[in-house]
């Protein structure tokens, strides 16, 4: 099966979507028999980088370290997708510079934050409005939207089908797939 590798590389707030559309984007390049893999909190907060918390310096270094673990893998010919909040542009653009132009594809998960308080899967949100855990995304911290990202998604306005159509279209538009 050939197929260019690339990176999609999702960011947004925590509860837009980013690991559920990630994984249903995932899954559907699997069943075409495309080589894929996602780094998200589950396979890369709780192992590689279980030493850093939600400092900015942390956010920024628990970033540089999924960029570089995502350039090997594209080096290794796999389309791998990422599901971090990534919230400073700085370091976004510093990733993007690691790749090919046509490598690196920043998907802007855009959801306004009193949809995702209000979906609130894991109560943090709450949380943190209560002041039991600092320096949340949103609340307490920052979250810098990218300016040009490549593709938007929606997430409000979307199913998460619809979501993975729009992204399926673009890899097709540019040849990836
Ligand atoms: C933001 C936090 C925080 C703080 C714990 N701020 O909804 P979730 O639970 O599953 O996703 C969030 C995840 C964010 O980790 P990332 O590695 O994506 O962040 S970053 O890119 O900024 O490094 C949330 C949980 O971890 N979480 N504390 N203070 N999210």
């Amino acid at each position: 099966n050939r197929h260019g590798s690339c990176v999609l590389w999702f960011t947004g707030l925590s509860g837009s979507g980013k690991s559920t559309i990630a994984n249903a984007v995932s899954s559907e390049l699997h069943r075409r028999g495309i080589n894929e893999y996602v780094l998200d909190g589950d396979n890369i907060r709780h192992g590689l980088n279980r030493d850093l918390g939600f400092s900015d310096y942390d956010r920024t270094e628990n970033i540089r370290r999924i960029g570089e673990v995502a350039k090997l893998f594209v080096d290794n010919g796999t389309v791998v997708t990422t599901a971090f909040i990534s919230p400073f542009r700085s370091d976004r653009d510093q990733i993007r510079s690691l790749f090919e132009k046509e490598e690196f594809i920043e998907v802007y998960v855009e959801c306004p934050l009193e949809e995702c308080e209000r979906r609130d899967p894991k109560q943090l949100y709450a949380k943190a409005r209560r002041g039991e855990i600092k320096d949340f995304t949103g609340i307490d911290s920052p979250y810098q939207a990218p300016e040009r990202p490549e593709i938007t998604v929606r997430s409000d306005l979307l199913t998460v089908k619809d979501a993975v159509g729009q992204i399926f279209q673009y890899l097709q538009e540019k040849n990836i797939i």
